[in-house]
């Protein structure tokens, strides 16, 4: 494969993770609050009020002496019935990273609490355009072996939960592939 062609590959696999990385976000379930039943806390409105996607991170972070996190089916989580939850965590600050679309349910399994309001439902949802094609789309598996990041190009930039930095991240780095591209033309006139 020409120099050319690997170079092509190479920005397009860059672009294919940028946009998964720029998307990923992490959520703490209940913000600052965290997963408690003091205070009456609305999951199901802080679950409104979030953009759930795949490859995000969900944390979940409480008191271990008098909570726990168990992911549950829809009726259980319905019914409070936490007799068989499908995990179970008990850390106080379990995390799980998002793999498939959908609803994801959680309860806190001590008596009392998911009927007191400490259970949630993750929902989600696909959404359109060129973000879910990245996140679809398969790993290029045949070129992933061969290009080797050149020393110069500088790595997209570390995921940020702010959407304004996701912003600025993307336009710079398309800028940066267009700077590539003008450049790759300029060096093979021949090719
Ligand atoms: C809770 O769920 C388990 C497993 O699905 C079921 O066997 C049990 O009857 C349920 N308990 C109640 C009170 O619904
Ligand atoms: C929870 O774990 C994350 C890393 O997984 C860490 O950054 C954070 O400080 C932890 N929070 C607490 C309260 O321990
Ligand atoms: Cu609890």
């Amino acid at each position: 494969m020409a120099f050319r062609e690997k170079a092509v590959v190479f920005l397009m696999m860059m672009m294919m993770t940028a946009s998964q990385v720029s998307h990923a976000a992490v959520h703490k379930v209940g913000d600052s609050s965290g997963w408690t039943i003091i205070g009456n806390i609305d999951y199901r409105k802080w679950a409104a009020t979030k953009n759930f996607q795949v490859g995000d991170t969900i944390v979940f972070e409480y008191n271990a002496k008098f909570h726990n996190v168990m992911r549950v089916t829809h009726a259980m989580y319905k019914t409070c019935n936490a007799s068989s939850p499908l995990t179970t965590m008990t850390t106080g600050n379990d995390t799980i990273k998002i793999t498939n679309y959908g609803h994801h349910f959680f309860l806190c399994g001590i008596p009392g609490h998911c009927q007191a309001g400490q259970k949630v439902d993750i929902n989600v949802v696909k959404v359109s355009g060129a973000a879910a094609a990245a996140a679809e789309a398969p790993t290029p598996t045949s070129a992933m072996a061969s290009p080797v990041p050149p020393a110069n190009v500088p790595a997209p930039s570390p995921n940020n939960a702010s959407p304004l930095m996701v912003v600025k991240g993307g336009v710079g780095l398309l800028t940066l592939v267009m700077a590539l591209l003008a450049l790759l033309a300029l060096s093979t006139p021949h090719a």
